[in-house]
């Protein structure tokens, strides 16, 4: 405690006023990569759950101004659920835990933004540029941070010929490298999903489904023809799957799937149709490298008219309610 109040103290914000929200006065890493947010410091401090989210979703994922209230609706949903939030983003060449509002407000309406994995983050750190962390770059943030849990929405994973054009998200290698806990609604159909959960399994990703079934979700919908190896029934089995996780010390990381609640699921035939079109489209104009994805979230979202993006919003805020959760069961076995 008292080396909690004397931290507070030298830091020279009183950090239990603020939220993320807030903009810091002064961050206290003066001269290292990372800025971390005063309310995450004083989380990780103290022991409470916080939860990672990424940024890829509101730079590129997402049109604006859809993008900048998912981002700030998610957060609040983190709150409410008892976890504080920390969104992770890289601002003029830092790479930020937890953003204030008027961060996530650039990043939501910047133009010149990029899209950082792991092998981004060296050259737009050394360049002072800013951009989205995906989840692979958010998961090497959360690590720095001690952060063991993070919530999106869809990883990447396996694209469809993938097999030819070894086009495979760095997303599942980071998982196989890194010790932290993804939430999300399993893999994209715009992906190979059984490819995907193969490649998992050689990266010795422990994958789970929540809920009662181990069918795999394909993202829009609540399942995809795969089976998750393992499922996990509830906040606290999953947990305690992470904590488990963490005492081997595996340093690999785990991957939650949360089904999308059927009442947002789209029309598997729907979207299966809008997929095999962006995928012509996408071939038709040589789109290549990372610029895929984020091709192929936006034209699946105009094919289908925005149902794709309701769907999408609705099973992140599902996640974070889910994520913010299981991060307080886990602060709780922890303590
Ligand atoms: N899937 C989505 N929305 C997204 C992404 C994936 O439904 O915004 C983003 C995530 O940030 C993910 C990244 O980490 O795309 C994967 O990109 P790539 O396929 O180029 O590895
Ligand atoms: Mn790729």
């Amino acid at each position: 405690m008292l080396v909690s109040v004397l931290r507070r103290f030298s830091a020279g914000v009183p950090t239990t006023m603020v939220r993320t929200g807030v903009c810091p006065v002064t961050h206290r890493q003066k001269s290292s990569a990372f800025r971390i947010h005063p309310r995450v410091e004083e989380a990780l401090a103290e022991g409470q759950p916080i939860v990672a989210l990424e940024s890829t979703i509101i730079t590129h994922g997402m049109p604006y101004p859809q993008n900048i209230s998912m981002a700030s609706e998610v957060e609040e949903i983190v709150r409410a659920n008892g976890s504080v939030p920390a969104t992770v983003g890289i601002i003029k060449g830092k790479v930020h835990i937890g953003l204030c509002d008027e961060e996530i407000k650039f990043l939501a309406t910047c133009k010149d933004c990029v899209k950082v994995s792991r092998r981004d983050l060296p050259y737009v750190l050394s360049q002072g540029l800013s951009g989205g962390s995906t989840v692979s770059g958010t998961m090497v943030a959360a690590h720095h941070a001690g952060i063991p849990i993070f919530v999106t929405g869809g990883i990447g994973g396996v694209h469809r010929d993938g097999e030819n054009t070894m086009d495979i998200s760095a997303d599942l290698t980071e998982l196989g490298r890194t010790p932290v806990a993804v939430i999300s609604a399993g893999v994209k159909s715009i992906l190979d999903i059984g490819r995907t959960l193969e490649y998992l399994e050689t990266q010795g990703v422990c994958v789970s489904t929540f809920g009662d079934s181990r069918d795999f979700p394909a993202f829009f919908t609540p399942s995809s023809g795969f089976k998750a190896p393992y499922h996990v029934r509830n906040e606290e089995e999953a947990a305690q799957l992470i904590a488990s996780s963490l005492e081997l010390r595996l340093d690999s990381g785990v991957l939650i799937s949360v089904p999308i609640p059927s009442e947002y699921a789209a029309s598997g035939l729907m979207m299966e149709e809008a997929i095999r079109q962006a995928l012509e489209e996408a071939r038709l104009q040589g789109i290549v490298g990372k610029e895929v994805t984020p091709f192929l979230l936006r034209r699946v979202n105009e094919i289908t008219g925005g149902k794709s993006l309701d769907s999408n919003i609705a099973l992140i805020k599902n996640n974070a309610k889910v994520g913010s959760r299981i991060a307080v069961a886990l602060s709780k076995i922890q303590k």
